[in-house]
């Protein structure tokens, strides 16, 4: 715990749909503090380093081509255990399973299609921070 600094990055449909206003809302509500963001359009090779861990399920692809549809807001978050608050905020990651109230939850009508993405811990914050930001 402490003050931490976290990746959160608006995903395409989140962009599309003009919910990034709400969502803002929603961090800025939860009194964490944006302290740097940038719309960016990703490329292949940079989500194949950030979904490393992802690269050989089925719906890899279907990632990638999302992933690419559209521009993205990469912001760094920053507040009082920033990084495990973000991800409760979120919601989990299957659209169906993630609670009321979330953002997800609330918006998500799909898994891959699912908003937003926060880093899932501080060791990979910095990581993303830096893959981001530089
Ligand atoms: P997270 O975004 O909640 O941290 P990860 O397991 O790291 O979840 O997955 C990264 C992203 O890959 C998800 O946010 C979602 O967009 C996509 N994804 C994960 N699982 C599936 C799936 O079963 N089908 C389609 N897309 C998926």
């Amino acid at each position: 715990m402490g003050i931490e600094k976290t990746y959160i990055m608006l995903k395409p449909d989140c962009v599309k749909r003009g919910l990034m206003g709400e969502v803002i809302s929603r961090i800025e509500r939860k009194g964490y503090k944006i302290v740097d963001a940038k719309m960016m359009n990703l490329d292949e090779a940079i989500l194949k380093e950030h979904y490393a861990h992802l690269a050989d399920k089925p719906f890899f692809p279907e990632i990638v081509s999302f992933m690419t549809s559209g521009p993205v807001l990469g912001m760094i978050v920053e507040g009082e255990n920033a990084v495990q608050g973000m991800r409760i905020i979120m919601g989990v990651t299957k659209f169906e399973e993630a609670t009321a109230g979330t953002i997800r939850g609330d918006f998500a009508h799909s898994t891959s299609e699912n908003l937003i993405h926060g880093s899932d811990s501080l060791e990979n914050a910095e990581i993303e921070i830096k893959r981001f930001f530089g």
